[in-house]
């Protein structure tokens, strides 16, 4: 797997739920490297460009309200593999239908309260980081761990 970026962020109900700490161990544990993170109310214009894919799917309005409704935290992870890996810690975009183990089976119940987003490939991922943050916020830095992480 080669070494890529991904755009994780903790949405409006991860973040009233007090379920910030849970969600980045489990990236953090798992041996991704954190290289942005920031704390943002996303207009509801800002969330449209986010989720433009969805524009004519039925839920996009509901979606983008939601969105937009509170704080999200918004961070870059750094690893190989983190795009595809990453969508395997989130789960299922249903709930219902995501694994236990995963954040969505372990954390949350239905599919528009689904505490969380991840980059679903190397393109949205490139478009999410540079629509999110600026380059001067990513930080590019060696951990101490990555010789034991990855040999
Ligand atoms: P994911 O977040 O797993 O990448 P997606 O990109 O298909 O899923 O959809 C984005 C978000 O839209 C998803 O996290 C929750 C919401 N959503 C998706 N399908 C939905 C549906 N059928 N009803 C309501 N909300 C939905
Ligand atoms: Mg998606």
């Amino acid at each position: 797997a080669e070494m890529e970026r991904t755009f994780i962020a903790i949405k409006p109900d991860g973040v009233q739920r007090g379920l910030v700490a849970e969600i980045i161990s489990r990236f953090e544990r798992k041996g991704f490297k954190l290289v942005a993170i920031k704390i943002v109310v996303p207009s509801k214009q800002f969330a449209q460009k986010h989720y433009h894919d969805l524009k004519e799917r039925p839920f996009f309005n509901g979606l983008c309200d939601f969105l937009s409704s509170g704080p999200v935290v918004a961070m870059v992870w750094e690893g190989e593999g983190a795009i595809t890996y990453g969508r395997k810690l989130i789960g299922a975009t249903d709930p219902q239908k995501s694994e236990p183990g995963t954040i969505r089976g372990d954390l949350a119940v239905v599919v528009g309260r689904n505490i969380i987003h991840g980059s679903d490939g190397p393109e949205t991922a490139k478009d999410e980081i540079n629509l999110w943050f600026k380059g001067e916020e990513l930080v590019s830095y060696t951990s101490n761990a990555e010789k034991w992480i990855y040999g």
